[in-house]
């Protein structure tokens, strides 16, 4: 096991993190901006090293101020988080070269991910269900038309190093295909540095359905069942839960045992997400994260998992502590993102709060990083804190969430709060009937 981990990241899950290293009896180490010098990570942790000032790239980005806190505080493992450099394969090699263990995948398994193209090959060869659409990059424009007729319109034209929703043009005619592959082509290389894109049919009304995973690095793999983030604005997921509102026990397995043998197959190590659309009973695969994901607690909820103490100990060599046949889903659990923003126009509402004060009880988790007297900074995103409620069943979990949204007070700063009291109450919502395009509609007609 490790002697002491160094926490790449910051705010919530940099706490999240911390927590689990502790229960483990690991000393930990933060880094952290001037900006962050009085988050709750940091005064938690055993030892903390500033890295830079507050714009990222200068800190939560520096590769080499990162690697050289290790150093002097003799680190022996990195946990990156999520976002910062959870995802960067370079990162990945160059703690390797130095000794230091990343905990995550290698930087090949990084490296094949990211790049969308590729990450769709290495899907269809292991058997997971993939979007109807080209081979592999598209060019040319007669090849871009015969593709589309072949698989039919509507079709989407995304970016090889997008991913997240960056860089994607939805066609629906061969006139308007011819202007999205030269826009796409253009918007890539412009954004990525890449202009290489590929053709999918376009899915109009899908939910976005995504398979937890594990692997041990040495042809084990597992799932953790799936999480529903169909409720999303502008690519930022809202609320999540799980299970999915659309699929049974059957379905379940079936995905679940497609990934899990995908995974083991990959020789994959550590936590990872398979991202599928679901539409009309078929699962198509879209994109792989190689990391943890902020929506992890519901998984942790219905399966009593600690996602974070299987990374670790998977990166230490130590194996998954689980076996498939081990895992049960008890009930259901959903999490609303909490953001420093206004609820109605998104804008982001840094400064100080004044008070807060998280609901508690049966089923009922917070994950934050702030406090009564915090003060937010304005350099990084507006997710100041996760509620994750657990109940027996959907309804009774959906309850549990409208009383503990009704405990739960944060002053001083606006919130993303009165949207899920709201959305709490909403027919759709309870039914579970809806899909990616749902939240934007609904924010659309209630404006
Ligand atoms: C799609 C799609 C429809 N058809 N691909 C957006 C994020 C990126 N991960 C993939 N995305 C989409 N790919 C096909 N073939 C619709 C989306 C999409 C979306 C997907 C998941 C969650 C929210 C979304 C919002 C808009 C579009």
């Amino acid at each position: 096991m490790f002697q002491k981990i160094l926490i790449a990241n910051r705010g919530e899950i940099a706490l999240r993190v911390l927590r689990a290293a502790k229960e483990l009896g690991i000393q930990t180490v933060v880094v952290h901006s001037t900006a962050d010098a009085d988050a709750m990570h940091v005064r938690l942790a055993d030892e903390s090293v500033c890295i830079g000032p507050p714009p990222s790239r200068d800190s939560y980005l520096n590769i080499h101020q990162i690697v050289a806190a290790c150093e002097i505080t003799g680190a022996d493992a990195v946990h990156p988080g999520y976002g910062f450099l959870s995802e960067n394969a370079k990162f990945a090699d160059i703690l390797a070269a130095h000794n230091i263990t990343f905990i995550g995948p290698s930087g090949d398994h990084i490296r094949v991910m990211g790049d969308k193209i590729e990450a769709k090959r290495t899907a269809k060869r292991l058997g997971i269900p993939v979007v109807p659409g080209s081979d592999g990059a598209v060019s040319d424009e007669g090849e871009a038309k015969r593709i589309a007729a072949a698989i039919g319109y509507p079709v989407i034209i995304k970016a090889s190093a997008g991913g997240g929703g960056r860089g994607m043009k939805v066609a629906r005619s061969e006139t308007d295909l011819v202007e999205a592959l030269q826009t796409a082509r253009s918007e890539a290389g412009a954004a990525f540095g890449d202009d290489a894109v590929y053709i999918e049919k376009y899915l109009e009304k899908p939910r976005h359905i995504e398979i937890q995973v594990f692997g041990d690095g040495a042809g084990k793999g597992i799932h953790l069942g799936e999480r529903d983030c169909s409720l999303q604005r502008r690519h930022q997921k809202v609320w999540e839960e799980a299970n999915s509102p659309a699929l049974n026990e059957e379905q379940r397995t079936q995905i679940g045992g497609i990934c899990s043998r995908a995974i083991a197959d990959l020789g994959y190590s550590g936590a990872g997400t398979i991202e599928f659309l679901y539409e009309n009973g078929e699962f198509y695969f879209i994109e792989m994260n190689t990391r943890l994901q902020v929506e992890h607690p519901v998984t942790e909820a219905i399966t009593g998992i600690d996602l974070v103490h299987e990374q670790i100990r998977v990166a230490s060599g130590g194996g998954l502590s689980v076996r498939q046949e081990d895992i049960r889903f008890h009930g259901h659990a959903i999490e609303c993102r909490i953001n420093a923003e206004d609820p109605k126009t998104f804008v982001p509402s840094p400064g100080t709060i004044t008070h807060f004060h998280t609901p508690g009880g049966l089923g009922v988790r917070v994950d934050s990083g702030v406090y009564s007297g915090y003060r937010i900074p304005p350099y990084y995103d507006s997710l100041i804190g996760k509620l994750i409620v657990h109940g027996r069943n959907r309804v009774e979990c959906m309850m549990r969430l409208r009383r503990a949204l009704d405990e739960f007070v944060v002053d001083g700063i606006n919130t993303t709060l009165p949207l899920f009291r709201e959305l709490v109450g909403n027919p759709d919502i309870a039914n579970g009937d809806y899909d990616i395009h749902w939240l934007e509609k609904h924010l659309a007609e209630t404006q």
